[in-house]
């Protein structure tokens, strides 16, 4: 990898700083939070670096924000927001010692990770843990077997969308397949909505009768967006400097907490090669779509005439219930080329160009193809799960999968209680716990087929814990035994389920552990869109789930 980060570097401009006093008149020490150097978001070159292990320690607390601006108060960790990049390679082990100094329990969860021999660190308060009491520290630590690519860490509640979220990259062992060209240089890029206020302000009236603007079950509506944790309100967005003719992997994550957005490069090709740490066989694009927690790396290529160009992060406001006055949804950052020579900061023209090539078409996840083949084996179990919302006992609208919606345990969690009783905690297969708690278990190794129908009009972006799954199928409408495809199909741990349609995901239950599988629009996991799979219970048994752990739920 040539050493060309020094090109790179990321600044508010005196300009971005006038637009942004203009908007609210911010204090500047709430300018603040994004990290001081810029190179925090390129990444360095540890790769190959003998396995070791990397320690942090994160520090939860509430601060005073602007973002994009507008003060407000947020949750954050080291007083960073987006908190600290976490670069490790895959033989490496990761011991983050996270202290909680807010008021509420709090748990961190790292997405996608597999967390195999350590599912009571996968950070779900009322699964894995109860959650850190304030004022206490838990020391997560584990290693990433089979896990690699790029991926994010995350408070397990609506606390994430207050600012407690951060990169994780996993820098594969195997080299990358032969398909794969070679880059320079990598940018993460963390892409999300943003709100003006927090999160608990907005939850009582989206679970109550009347709903949000009178219309039960309408989320929240953001009132803008941001790119790794700067945006402007009525602004202009993040600027990244880049060199001229060089190959860059911008790591895509979209950190945020409702809309799907579409990502994309003003008068640029772009070329995907991951989902969700899945190698794909390199696909030309002209923009993506990610919804909430999906993972995408793009090439790069800066060949174009030197100038400033438009990096384009577009909220998808067909999934708003209402118009959220002032809301801002076309958000953007600007890649200039380095040997542009000209006081030039941004570009004139706003409206988007296009990728220079009419005939790119955008990111079709049904065309992807992992690099490395692999076909998976017959499924063995097959389960029907389907969602919708309804009015729930106290008139607000909730969530439910197969008529039950998730209540998370209080003062314990499924980790302990499966622990205590693993063969008559849940008999195997779909159970119901308590009128509030899905459970599907499997006491032996099984390949899992699950057949989820979207009953709702909207798109739910749906996430597996401690597995990625094959999509071996999808459409529209209900699944009615349409025929599934296991041929070398896209496997990845989280999948936007359209409105009123179906997917197949299949995995093999061979990762120990209780893992949610549940919508991941912050609103949604609020409304109890949630479901736990408790995979072989014997061996959960087993698990030494650390003192810590246990100890949290007498605070
Ligand atoms: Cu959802």
């Amino acid at each position: 990898m040539r050493r060309i980060t020094q090109l790179f570097y990321l600044f508010l401009s005196t300009q971005l700083r006038s637009v942004q006093a203009q908007a609210s008149t911010p204090q500047p020490d709430t300018l603040s939070l994004q990290p001081q150097d810029p190179s925090a978001f390129f990444l360095s070159e540890i790769q190959g670096q003998p396995p070791q292990t990397r320690t942090f320690n994160f520090d939860i607390t509430e601060v005073n924000g602007a973002p994009d601006g507008v003060k407000r108060t947020m949750l954050v960790v080291n007083k960073m927001f987006p908190g600290p990049t976490i670069e490790v390679n895959q033989a490496d082990r990761l011991v983050v010692n996270v202290h909680n100094g807010l008021t509420n329990k709090t748990s961190i969860h790292w997405h996608g990770l597999f967390q195999n021999g350590t599912a009571f660190f996968d950070g779900v308060s009322g699964i894995s843990e109860c959650g850190i009491p304030p004022g206490e520290t838990l020391t997560y630590n584990f290693t990433f077997g089979e896990f690699s690519g790029t991926t994010w860490w995350h408070a397990l509640s609506t606390e994430y969308t207050d600012g407690i979220t951060g990169a994780l990259i996993v820098h594969a062992t195997a080299p990358n397949p032969p398909s794969t060209p070679k880059y320079d240089a990598e940018l993460v890029l963390q892409l999300s909505d943003w709100y003006h206020l927090l999160s608990a302000s907005y939850l009582p009236q989206f679970l109550s009768a009347e709903g949000i603007m009178g219309l039960p079950g309408a989320e929240p509506v953001p009132d803008t967006g941001l790119i790794n944790g700067i945006g402007q309100y009525h602004g202009k967005g993040s600027f990244f400097t880049v060199g001229f003719q060089h190959l860059y992997r911008l790591r895509l994550i979209h950190t945020g907490s409702f809309p799907s957005l579409r990502f994309s490069i003003d008068s640029h090709v772009l070329t995907v090669i991951e989902v969700d740490g899945t190698i794909v066989q390199p696909m030309q694009i002209a923009g993506v779509q990610l919804g909430v927690a999906q993972r995408i790396s793009v090439l790069l290529t800066t060949n174009q005439k030197p100038n400033v160009y438009w990096m384009r992060s577009e909220l998808d406001t067909a999934m708003y219930n209402y118009v959220n006055p002032g809301q801002v949804t076309d958000i953007r950052g600007v890649i200039r080329y380095s040997n542009f020579k000209s006081n030039v900061t941004v570009p004139v023209n706003t409206t988007d160009p296009g990728p220079g090539n009419p005939k790119v078409p955008d990111f079709s996840e049904a065309a992807a193809r992992p690099a490395i083949a692999v076909n998976p084996p017959a499924s063995t179990k097959q389960y029907d799960l389907s969602f919708i919302f309804n009015p729930g006992p106290t008139g607000g609208v909730l969530a439910f999968i197969n008529n039950i919606s998730w209540v998370p345990l209080t003062n314990t969690f499924t980790m302990t209680e499966v622990q205590a009783a693993p063969i008559t905690f849940a008999p195997e297969g779909l159970q119901t716990l308590n009128q509030n708690t899905l459970v599907l278990t499997e006491m032996n190794l099984q390949t899992i087929d699950l057949r989820v129908n979207n009953l709702d009009n909207g798109p739910h972006p749906f996430h597996l814990h401690g597995n990625k799954f094959w999509i071996v199928g999808e459409g529209a409408g209900t699944y009615t035994n349409q025929k599934l495809n296991s041929n070398n199909p896209l496997s990845r741990d989280t999948i936007i389920i359209p409105a009123s349609s179906w997917v197949v995901l299949r995995f093999i239950g061979d990762n120990a552990g209780i893992w949610a599988f549940h919508c991941h629009i912050a609103w949604h996991m609020a409304s109890g869109l949630l479901m736990q799979i408790v995979i072989q219970p014997s061996k959960i048994a087993a698990a030494a789930i650390p003192g810590a752990i246990t100890q949290q739920c007498a605070s």
